[in-house]
């Protein structure tokens, strides 16, 4: 697969030559190209943003370096689809992560400021597949952040790049946004010594009965689920384990999630998997 990247902070993808996605990368499983959004600034000053038409706070990026930075990106490398993060977008999801997987190529449009000209996705529309595509509801200061979770999210699931198949299909939310743990969150994992500070490993981890530890892994990943995620516990109660935040179509909000009730929630961090040391 091949992605290409544009951006005003090319130095901010140094992240993508690590870990994981760093050595699919230098196997050639996944080509990142990473471009300079100001090449395509062809005024003396090489400006990419304007003041708002209307008024308002902050600037906003100029059309003519995108249209032009797009063109120059699309005109190589076959077709593409292009993903434009933004708070306004429709909710990146585990299954839009595995479809994402499955092209050839895509092209991530980071914006800065308050946004890119509408123009410009407007126009790109007519050439190109176009998502507008949101990681949370937060506000992040541009797309770049949300550029990098959602590579890692995609280049985890492509062939090869995970080196146990099964590991992505067991994760929270599972492989695909399918499956029996399309709505389920992990419970928690443990590893040598078999007593830490006091606190022993749950014996039945131990017992080497497969049937008894599936058991309890199931009841551990309902339980956290439950306790953390009262709106994927509520979509598991109604036998629809569908993907969490998957809108039923496109431009469709997905159903809202019940607030966690103060005191019902986990205390922060139980549960959920600590970094090991050395990581
Ligand atoms: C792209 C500019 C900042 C957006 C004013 C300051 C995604 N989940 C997410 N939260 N925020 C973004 C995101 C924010 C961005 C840009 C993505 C480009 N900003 C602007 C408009 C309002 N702020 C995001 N994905």
């Amino acid at each position: 697969m091949r992605i290409d990247i544009i951006t005003i902070f090319p130095e901010y993808f140094g992240p993508l030559e690590v870990s994981l996605i760093g050595k699919a990368a230098q196997r050639g499983d996944i080509v990142f190209r990473v471009h300079d959004l100001r090449n395509w600034a062809l005024d003396v000053h090489h400006s990419v943003d304007d003041t708002p038409y209307g008024g308002g706070p902050g600037m906003v990026m100029k059309p003519e370096p995108w249209g032009e930075a797009l063109d120059a990106v699309a005109a190589v490398g076959g077709p593409a689809r292009l993903v434009v993060p933004s708070p306004s977008g429709r909710p990146f999801t585990q299954r839009m992560a595995a479809g994402y997987a499955r092209e050839p190529r895509l092209v991530f449009a980071c914006g800065r400021y308050e946004g890119i000209d509408a123009r410009v996705v407007e126009d790109a529309r007519s050439r190109m597949p176009v998502d507008e595509v949101s990681i949370g509801d937060y506000v992040l200061a541009g797309g770049e952040p949300a550029v990098l979770v959602m590579t890692e999210a995609i280049g985890r699931l492509l062939p090869g790049v995970l080196g146990n198949a099964q590991s992505a299909a067991d994760d929270s939310f599972g492989g695909d946004g399918e499956g029996p743990m399309a709505a389920l969150i992990e419970g928690p994992v443990y590893t040598r010594p078999r007593v830490w500070r006091g606190r022993e490993v749950p014996p039945v981890l131990l017992s080497g009965d497969h049937a008894a530890i599936a058991r309890w892994r199931h009841d551990s990943a309902l339980r956290v689920t439950a306790a953390n995620r009262p709106d994927l516990a509520a979509r598991l109660a109604a036998g629809q384990p569908a993907a969490p935040g998957q809108p039923a179509a496109p431009g469709q909000a997905a159903a809202p999630g019940q607030p966690v009730p103060p005191g019902q929630a986990a205390a922060p961090g139980s549960a959920i998997r600590g970094t090991p040391p050395g990581e």
